[in-house]
């Protein structure tokens, strides 16, 4: 046994089927260029959407498979909207359909709980939630119950999952344009136009990073957002890091945005 080191916890952002680039960041963390193994020290949390756009979402998910296999500690799995299609009825087209494999590989996660809907990492002291989308002000309220801590509001949250709850599930305005049917869930949340806006009038309970859409357009390198969102956002665009600092907490953006093609230069968020 070796004595315990401080530990690293990094909180990796959507990955879009683009094994090369989550490896390549891996190993800049320290992970080995060879075997892929992460250094002892090293706690990662994958916030959802391993999958889809890239070319190689089959290599990604047998990668995760392995750190969750061999690494289990060290890897913390959450479930972003594209795992979604393949765990539930699919609720959106999308024109790539995985091999049966990797499918086969996600619902054995699923049915294990070795995929989240929601985790709690600390930084600067504080316990932050991470969703694959956020959590609104709304969501928070009226299906959580306005849970006061990260903490007891993951909790809600995986044990809502656990129970099938379709509240956790549900689309906002990324697929139906309205909130008619109730508000919309931490795994379609849109940032900039639903995540965000929740929080402008009330203060957050605790801090969130999320990933799925981002406030700020990396690709055409402006604000998506509104100008009140605008002036209290800062963003690290070698990283692809986004800040907005509100009343009680900061909401953290940390999609890298990667489509067809991976971005380049893009982080996980160290905390
Ligand atoms: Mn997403």
């Amino acid at each position: 046994m070796t004595a315990p080191t401080a530990v690293r916890r990094v909180v990796i952002g959507d990955v879009g089927g683009h094994a090369t680039a989550l490896f390549a960041e891996l190993v800049r963390l320290g992970a080995d260029p060879g075997t892929g193994r992460l250094p002892a020290d090293l706690q990662v949390v994958q916030l959802g959407d391993l999958v889809h756009r890239g070319p190689d979402s089959e290599q990604v998910v047998a990668l995760v498979d392995g750190y969750l296999t061999h690494q289990p500690d060290q890897w913390t799995q959450l479930v972003g909207n594209h795992e979604m299609q393949y765990l539930r009825q699919p609720v959106f087209e999308w024109p790539e359909r995985l091999h049966a494999h990797a499918i086969e590989t996600m619902r054995r996660w699923w049915g294990s709980g070795q995929l989240a809907v929601a985790a709690t990492v600390e930084s600067a002291g504080e316990v932050h939630l991470v969703t694959h989308a956020g959590v609104t002000a709304e969501f928070w309220e009226t299906v959580l119950g306005s849970p006061r801590t990260a903490d007891d509001a993951a909790d809600v949250l995986n044990s809502l999952a656990a129970q099938g709850s379709d509240d956790v599930f549900r689309a906002g305005v990324m697929l139906r344009g309205s909130a008619d049917e109730g508000p919309v869930g931490p795994l379609w949340a849109s940032a900039a136009t639903e995540l965000v806006p929740s929080w402008l009038d009330r203060p957050l309970p605790f801090s969130q990073v999320h990933g799925h859409s981002t406030v700020f357009d990396w690709a055409r390198d402006r604000f998506r957002a509104a100008e009140p969102i605008r002036a209290v956002t800062s963003v690290d665009r070698s990283a692809r890091h986004e800040t907005t600092t509100l009343a009680g907490g900061r909401i953290i953006g940390v999609d890298p945005g990667h489509g067809r093609a991976p971005v380049h230069p893009w982080r996980g968020w160290p905390g």
